[in-house]
């Protein structure tokens, strides 16, 4: 049973309609209804749960009216976190919030620490870990499909899969610890097939999630992408092509552009943080060459490299130089110019790069000509699973992710002690290894460092 009434605003800071003061314990009412006046006298304490109360907020110091109110109280079990909830509708200005909180402070509760309303429900058991964390991809979420994802975890998709996979390996272990108890007793191979089944079939289920995180991060965090090329290709052009704005300088001169220019874009639901650099090349400029340094790393950084040529010139130096750079790197390469004639053959490029001609296109930002294109080549090319994976459940977790792989590393290690005939003990240890990772996603096995490091990510009143 936790003890203490916590407190905080919880709509954001600034100026709005309303804000929120918000209070969760086991004094919350009793607390509010020593700062609140209704008109006809009504307590919070004999109201129903879940109604909205008028009247005003009063400081008891001086019997002052503070702001004039409206308090929703929601009684344990039926509230946020499982325990007693007061809500205060202020006006949303910075000092009747931060005086209302003061009061309440004074009155009795604590000030919440980030995310404390959301730890609470977890640790009374509303929710698990997974669905903890999905409140908080929810909070941030950028696009309406990384909301989407966050909002399934929420309802405890992941936790429903987490849950059946644990109570298959369960079954195994049960299974191999009755005969570790017995240990006169063969392990009789009909079930000994049916375990290796069973245990191949969790694995491949474990590789599955495995494989929609990275492609799920790219939802949650944006997909990082990088125009680069020598000077004067048309980068800048680009950017301002794809955000339909004119957001950098673009001029005849090469070495326009000196710093990385950041914005973000969203295609059909791929949140896309693109940044237009310095164009490479060997400078002796001060300013210029911290410039091509910044382009080269961003290269490193980047998800997806666009690299442009200008199909109007014949091929520079410059540009081998470019396309020895993303040798490694997911790219796209796009022809610039096509307006004007071309002075290169496509295979020009693509015989030096490992890309197929599928990732080459024929753009002109000044015209406007291939940048929807683009833009589908752009989603296609960091989501080749997505149309499946979508259908599914969905990784976006670095944590989830991780845990997952150590779960599955020991289950491989069971898996090939069981072909081996190794001793029970050895499998059933490996077993309950994996169970226990996999525990760790739903909050079944958490350590308070584990909790510390979720809450700390989220908004103090959340
Ligand atoms: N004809 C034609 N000209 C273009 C096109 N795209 C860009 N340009 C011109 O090319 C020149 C350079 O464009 P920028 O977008 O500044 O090129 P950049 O790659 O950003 O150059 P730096 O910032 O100097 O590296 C400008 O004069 C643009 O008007 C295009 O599709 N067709
Ligand atoms: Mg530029």
């Amino acid at each position: 049973m936790i003890e203490d009434t916590i407190a905080a605003i919880s709509t954001p800071l600034g100026e709005g309609g309303i804000g929120i003061v918000r209070l969760s314990g086991k004094d919350s009412i009793a607390l509010v209804d020593r700062i609140f006046c209704s008109p006809k006298n009504k307590s919070l304490k004999d109201s129903k749960s879940h109604r909205i109360i008028y009247g005003c907020i009063k400081d008891p110091s001086n019997d002052r009216e503070v702001d004039e109110v409206l308090v929703t109280i929601m009684r344990s079990p039926y509230s946020y976190t499982r325990e007693d909830v007061v809500e205060i509708n202020c006006h949303g200005g910075m000092i009747t919030l931060q005086k209302t909180l003061e009061l309440v402070l004074r009155e009795g509760a604590r000030l919440a620490d980030p995310g404390e309303f959301t730890k609470r429900a977890f640790m009374n058991g509303r929710i698990d870990l997974s669905q903890a964390e999905a409140v908080l991809d929810l909070i941030k979420s950028k696009t309406d499909e990384s909301r989407r994802i966050a909002i399934e975890q929420l309802q405890g998709g992941l936790s429903e899969k987490i849950t059946t996979l644990r109570d298959r390996m369960t079954d195994i272990c049960v299974h191999l610890e009755a005969y570790i108890d017995f240990p006169e007793d063969e392990i009789v191979p009909a079930s000994k097939h049916d375990m290796l089944e069973t245990m191949k079939d969790v694995d491949s289920e474990l590789q599955k999630l495995i494989t929609t995180y990275d492609e799920a991060r790219f939802f949650r965090e944006g997909l990082s992408t990088a125009i680069i090329g020598r000077p004067n290709v048309g980068k800048s052009s680009l950017l301002n092509a794809l955000l339909k704005k004119d957001r950098a300088i673009v001029t005849e001169s090469p070495g326009t552009t000196r710093d990385v220019i950041e914005e973000y874009l969203n295609i059909k639901g791929l949140p896309l943080r693109i940044m237009d650099t310095a164009g490479i090349r060997d400078v002796e400029d001060i300013a210029e060459k911290e410039g091509v340094k910044r382009s080269l790393q961003s290269i490193e950084n980047a998800d997806l490299v666009i690299a442009i040529f200008d199909r109007s010139e014949s091929l520079k130096n410059e540009d081998f130089e470019v396309i020895d750079k993303i040798k490694d790197k997911n790219a796209i390469i796009a022809l610039n110019k096509c307006d004007l004639l071309p002075s290169f053959d496509k295979d020009e490029i693509v015989s030096r790069l490992t890309i197929y001609d599928s990732r080459v296109l024929d753009i002109s930002a000044m015209r406007g000509d291939g940048i929807e294109e683009l833009k589908d080549m752009i989603f296609h090319s960091c989501l080749k699973n997505w149309k499946e994976a979508r259908e599914g459940i969905v990784v976006t977790n670095l944590r989830h992710k991780i845990a997952i792989e150590h779960a599955q590393a020991s289950l491989k290690k069971a898996l090939s002690a069981l072909l081996e005939s190794q001793p029970l003990e050895i499998i059933a240890l490996e077993i309950r290894d994996s169970l226990d990772r996999l525990g760790e996603i739903v909050g079944a096995v958490a350590t308070e460092d584990i909790l510390n490091r979720i809450f700390n990510e989220f908004c103090i009143g959340k």
